[in-house]
């Protein structure tokens, strides 16, 4: 990236860097993401709403460039599920990434490749959350006002949409009385 061009503003009225490209997620895309199939027809059937968005920089990549990108995650459910991301690994498994809450609430569920263990945490404002490499990441708003982060990674990290989409993740985040609670997929399909 050129010196000149370094200072990126941030736009959390709308959910964008300035200038930088902005892509679209609506709800027909995330076929298979949610858990209940039933839920996610029905809502599709009443429109296809944007769910999620994210803007991002990406200079190239010269061997140690960094690409960020800042998420907008609208407010809503499928069933008791709350609205997501697609959720990936890395192409290049080793990537760790770093993402810094900046408004709303949101939760994010993270998966290890090997164990497949999983675990969440919550996104806000003021929080740095470490996703680690070989870890699969989704990220859900809790909240009832659209959630904004931004996510840094390796510009040669690349993202591997294909090996998660295939099972899914083993866990939902979902809401209930006593708050966002993650549970077994195979637990909320019952
Ligand atoms: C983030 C994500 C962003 C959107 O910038 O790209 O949250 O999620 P999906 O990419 O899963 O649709 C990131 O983790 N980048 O690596
Ligand atoms: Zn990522």
């Amino acid at each position: 990236m050129h010196i000149e061009n370094i200072v990126k503003k941030l736009n959390l009225n709308d959910g964008c860097i300035e200038g930088a490209a902005v892509k679209i997620r609506k709800l027909s895309e995330l076929q298979e993401c949610f858990a209940d199939e039933t839920a996610y027809a029905a809502a599709l059937a009443e429109g296809d709403k944007v769910v999620y968005s994210v803007s991002s920089i990406e200079p190239g990549d010269n061997g140690g460039d960094l690409h960020f990108g800042l998420g907008m995650i609208m407010p809503g459910r499928i069933g008791d599920e709350y609205y997501l991301t697609k959720g990936h690994f890395h192409e290049k498994r080793e990537a760790a990434e770093i993402y810094i809450g900046l408004k709303g609430k949101g939760a994010m569920l993270l998966e290890d490749e090997l164990s497949g263990d999983s675990r969440t945490v919550e996104i806000k404002e003021n929080t740095v959350i470490y996703v680690p490499g070989n870890t699969a990441h989704r990220t859900y708003n809790t909240g009832s006002e659209p959630v904004m982060y931004l996510g840094i990674y390796p510009a040669d990290a690349g993202h591997d949409y294909e090996a998660i989409k295939c099972k899914n993740f083993n866990c939902v985040v979902t809401a209930t009385e006593a708050g966002p609670e993650m549970k077994k997929r195979s637990d909320y399909q019952k």
